[in-house]
């Protein structure tokens, strides 16, 4: 079998409880496993942290991200994610950044950029989140932004020294 032909950096996160998975950590967990299955081979996955919401909810997240390889191209990757997010009864009330049980992101991929009506690669605000940015550094530390440039390692540099 040839190698797949793209990769994808994924963010994963998740503030809720899940009936059957238990605790934010747990979903997380569950959900790289189901990304082992299907049209998607995960390359590597990160360690599992807690961090601080960011917006308007306040429960704490778990947050990871996995190095994933698969012939899908942005937008059925995109499906495939959503369709897993579901799988995990993801329930955000239909509103932007509220708690939810499974919320999963394209950070980057190998194609570079992309642009279309329902996704933007990179994902436009991943350089300003240390929340996407440590657990990338796990799986893809030497991963080059294609706009500006700069490696993961690099990016949470930056924002380390912002935020001192
Ligand atoms: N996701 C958000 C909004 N805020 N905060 C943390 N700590 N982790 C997240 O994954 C997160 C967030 C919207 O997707
Ligand atoms: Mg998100
Ligand atoms: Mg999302």
């Amino acid at each position: 079998m040839s190698e797949p032909a793209h990769r994808y950096l994924i963010a994963l996160g998740g503030n809720v409880r899940h009936v059957r998975h238990g605790a934010p950590a747990r979903v997380l967990a569950a959900a790289m496993d189901g990304l082992v299955r299907g049209p998607t081979q995960v390359m590597a996955r990160s360690r599992i942290m807690q961090s601080p919401p960011v917006g308007p909810s306040r429960r704490t997240y778990a947050n990871a991200a996995v190095l994933v390889a698969t012939d899908l191209d942005p937008p059925e990757m995109l499906d495939n994610l959503k369709s897993l997010e579901h799988r995990f009864d993801r329930a955000t009330g239909g509103q932007r950044w509220s708690a939810r049980t499974l919320d999963c992101d394209i950070v980057l991929w190998s194609g570079g950029a992309w642009c279309d009506a329902d996704l933007t690669i990179p994902h436009p605000e991943y350089r300003r989140r240390d929340f996407v940015l440590i657990p990338a550094l796990d799986v893809a530390p030497d991963w080059r932004d294609p706009l500006g440039g700069l490696t993961i390692r690099q990016l949470l540099f930056r924002l380390r020294r912002q935020g001192a």
